[in-house]
């Protein structure tokens, strides 16, 4: 095989989530999710809710195999629970056939952010409620699709929906309490465990979490990855690397807690949520894992600095930045760091099935009439399925890659100012463009990889002859 094509029937396709593309949040009996009360911007977005026939259109046109989308939970529980809203489950009926019909595979997600805010109202994520309900929806919505969806990720990135939720405050709910953020990943996580339960007890074919994996590293690994850090900075980062990765892959892939977390979950609220047999449902075993990355995260020791709310228990913890390439949001480009993280995966937990379900970056579009040139966005995903095709060879086991996003969207906080997708959206209209990035990554589909030779970099001049 030759070092750019992928292995046959590796899967491509892009990921999405409701909040961010559906918009019609007051119709056919939607509550309210917790991200419409936080929320400072309009909500009608990209009008999915609608317009979803258009977008399977598109692709279809882009030739994709597999499309991961969220349900939002507020559409089939409006006040949290009791009878499933039958008009929010036909919503998501329309949507799976509609793939179906187009022969794109379906990955549902059933968390991606966007509480009922009825159960934030009772508690939400910091109360063990929130996890019971969690999993009635998941039986709910399986009664009425498992029949065509086969695969079911449970939670989208549960350290950022617990930790900038609830401990930074900077997303839904906005609260700013370790000990609630804690609670909460702990709830998150035993709803997982009690969604794969009842999902597999439904017959659902294959049953995973989605997770954020950022790479922790000091400033000097970031070029150099074999570089050994100082005792206090390999101290620094792992530190972070329990708190963000290994909270979460531990209990899931193993069962169990990472004995160092305990302490600093005993020092910011105390272990009281956590039940005998807890870890037990939430290690039951799933069928794939997928892994969202966009950068590493990287770090250094430094006695003076504070705890950063998004990581309690980060005292003594510097976060750098580093002269890398940077994305509009100033994430740094390291592709490099995919192939780590991906090795790293398949050392730690082998026979583990792995799929990328988000990758991709936000840049600042060039719009002209004859064509949305978005070089930036085309050179980030070469280079990290460069980086993919590179961990495929030592021996990853990588079911897919699933760009993020389809569309240019609401990108929560940032509002509609970030840009993540292959499609442009002008948000007046409604009308949807093809962006350069698409009609690319149309080509590595087609061809089951990359060209052998990078295209190269278009200069200033060859982008304004086009
Ligand atoms: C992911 N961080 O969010 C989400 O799954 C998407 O909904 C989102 O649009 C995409 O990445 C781009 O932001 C993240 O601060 C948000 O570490 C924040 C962080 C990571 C991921």
């Amino acid at each position: 095989m030759s070092t750019a094509s992928f292995p046959e029937g590796f899967e491509w396709g892009v990921s999405t989530s409701a909040f961010q593309i559906e918009g019609a949040t007051n119709i056919d009996g939607r509550g309210p999710s917790i991200w419409d009360t936080f929320s400072v911007d309009r909500v009608e977005t990209c009008d999915h809710y609608h317009r979803y026939p258009e977008d399977v259109r598109l692709m279809r046109e882009l030739d994709l195999g597999s499309y991961r989308f969220s349900m939002s939970w507020p559409r089939i529980f409006p006040d949290g629970g009791g009878e499933p809203n039958a008009a929010g489950l036909d919503f998501y009926d329309r949507l799976v056939d509609e793939l179906v019909g187009a022969g794109i595979k379906p990955y549902a997600t059933l968390y991606h952010w966007d509480l009922p805010q009825a159960l934030e109202d009772r508690g939400g994520w910091p109360s063990r409620d929130t996890a019971l309900r969690f999993a009635d929806y998941a039986a709910a919505v399986h009664q009425r699709l498992g029949d065509r969806v086969r695969t079911w990720f449970t939670l989208n990135e549960p350290w950022v929906a617990a930790f900038l939720g609830h401990g930074a405050g900077i997303h839904a709910p906005g609260r700013t309490s370790a000990a609630e953020a804690f609670a909460a990943a702990h709830h998150m996580l035993l709803g997982h465990g009690l969604a794969v339960r009842a999902l597999r007890e439904a017959g659902a074919a294959e049953v995973g979490v989605v997770l954020n994996i950022s790479p922790v590293m000091t400033p000097a690994q970031v070029s150099d990855p074999g570089r050994r850090a100082s005792e206090e900075d390999a101290a620094a980062v792992a530190r972070i690397d329990t708190l963000v990765n290994r909270q979460f892959l531990e209990p899931v892939l193993r069962g169990a807690y990472p004995e160092e977390l305990l302490p600093v979950i005993e020092r910011h609220g105390g272990l009281g949520h956590v039940h005998d047999g807890d870890l037990e449902i939430i290690g039951q075993p799933i069928d794939l894992l997928g892994v969202n990355y966009y950068a590493p995260l990287v770090v250094q020791a430094q006695p003076s600095e504070p705890a950063d709310p998004a990581y309690p228990g980060s005292d003594g913890v510097l976060f750098c930045t580093v002269p890398t390439a940077v994305t509009a949001m100033g994430w740094p480009i390291v592709p490099g760091c995919l192939s780590q993280l991906l090795g790293r995966l398949t050392r730690e937990y082998p026979g583990l099935e792995l799929m990328i379900t988000e990758n991709g970056a936000d840049f600042v579009d060039v719009v002209t009439g004859d064509g949305i040139h978005d070089v930036d966005r085309i050179s980030f995903i070469e280079e990290h399925l460069r980086a993919l095709r590179a961990a495929l060879d030592a021996g990853a086991n990588v079911r897919g890659y699933l760009a993020w996003t389809l569309l240019d969207n609401l990108e929560w906080v940032d509002g509609y100012q970030r840009k993540f997708g292959l499609v442009h959206v002008d948000f007046a209209t409604q009308r949807r463009r093809l962006k350069d990035s698409a009609l690319w990554y149309r080509d590595v589909v087609r061809r089951n990889g990359l060209a052998e030779t990078p295209p190269k970099r278009p200069t200033l001049e060859t982008v304004a002859a086009r």
